[in-house]
């Protein structure tokens, strides 16, 4: 901790430039899969452990330490910038976030309050500063796109096909546009706030929108999503964007100030690339094959990084998060695989 020589290969991935060896992390790389973390958990409810800067910042670094990856990403969830904005959030165990005031009329956007990330989140602020002292890896900061938070306001929790919030776009698109431009400001300042604390990436999650058409993406979310990275560009620091399901939205995103794409499995990194995409790439190993017996992950992973690194800027990552059933060891050998199958 902290002793060790920085590596800087994530950073360095992220701009397309020179790497000794692929840099990895992992979506979710602190959670439930972590005995350590479930230990902790019995002791905090989330927040709790969000809140409290030495706690988070252990959570943070049990991945880094554990699995030996080349980049920390903040302990917090998406709905934590949600809460001082008047959003009543709970993180219910096996579900998810659920939320008892969702968003139904134009008076519920109006509501909403704006942030104010250093007296509202200050433990953030805290918990980023220590984390760059004990951390030997860039630490990245995270929040979630308007468009997937909205749908946990609008539905009220997770939701599998986003009708309650794609009714609310087509049928309000004045309150709609007014939800996205309230999202962003929160979105764009506590993602600022985490840069000046410290954080050295910031990645953007739009896990859902994915169930977005190209032609409504465009009208109703592309324009949010360029005022958002056209602000966090001005600070220099790399930028990423995530979701699952984009193949669609990939030549779009080409387009956008961000300068990594993080993308998930149903579309190959060689195809990506035959699309014109010109950023550099994150991804893309399908969770699931993180049950696969040991050879089989091994020739995904192969086969990914063959692909991710017939161009400079390749970050290996999985396509979504990892999940509860996960193994630690499994992990570990595929950190452990990837540095040496890459290394120069
Ligand atoms: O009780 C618990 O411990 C709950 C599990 C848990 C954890 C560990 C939740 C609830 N959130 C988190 C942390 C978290 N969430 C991180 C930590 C940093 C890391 O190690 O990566 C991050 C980056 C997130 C981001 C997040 N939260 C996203 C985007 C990424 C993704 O996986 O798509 C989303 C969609 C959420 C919502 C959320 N929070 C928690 C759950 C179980 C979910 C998903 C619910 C759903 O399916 O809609």
């Amino acid at each position: 901790m902290g002793q060790k020589p920085f590596n800087d290969t994530f950073l360095k991935a992220c701009r397309k430039e020179e790497v000794p060896y692929t840099p990895v992390w992992y979506m979710r790389q602190a959670g439930r899969y972590q005995p350590e973390y479930r230990e902790i958990r019995k002791k905090y409810s989330f927040f709790e452990i969000n809140e409290n800067p030495e706690v988070c910042a252990e959570v943070t670094r049990l991945p880094v330490e554990q699995l030996g990856v080349d980049a920390a990403i903040l302990f917090a969830d998406i709905m934590t910038p949600l809460i001082p904005i008047g959003v009543d959030v709970d993180i219910v165990p096996s579900k998810g976030p659920v939320i008892s005031n969702p968003i139904r009329t134009i008076d519920d956007v109006q509501r909403l309050k704006a942030i104010a990330p250093g007296t509202d989140l200050p433990f953030i602020g805290d918990t980023i500063k220590l984390l760059r002292e004990q951390l030997s890896v860039p630490l990245i900061g995270f929040a979630g796109a308007p468009f997937t938070l909205s749908s946990y306001l609008i539905e009220g929790g997770p939701s599998k096909d986003y009708h309650k919030t794609k009714g609310f776009m087509y049928a309000h698109p004045n309150e709609w546009q007014a939800l996205m431009d309230k999202l962003a400001e929160v979105t764009t300042a506590y993602l600022l706030y985490q840069i000046e604390s410290g954080a050295q990436a910031v990645q953007v999650f739009d896990s859902w929108i994915g169930s977005v058409g190209a032609d409504d993406y465009e009208k109703y979310i592309a324009p949010t999503m360029a005022k958002i990275f056209t602000e966090l560009k001005k600070t220099g620091v790399p930028t990423i964007y995530f979701g699952s399901g984009t193949a669609h939205l990939l030549k779009i995103w080409n387009q956008l100030p961000v300068d990594v794409l993080s993308v998930d499995w149903r579309i190959d990194l060689k195809d990506v690339r035959a699309l014109g995409i010109n950023k550099a790439l994150q991804g893309n190993l399908d969770p699931s094959t993180l049950l696969a017996p040991w050879d089989l992950l091994k020739e995904k992973a192969k086969n990914i990084l063959d692909q991710g690194n017939e161009a400079p800027g390749y970050i290996f990552n999985l396509g979504h998060g990892v999940f509860p059933e996960a193994s630690v060891s499994q992990l570990q050998q595929l950190t452990s695989f990837i540095h040496e199958y890459t290394k120069k």
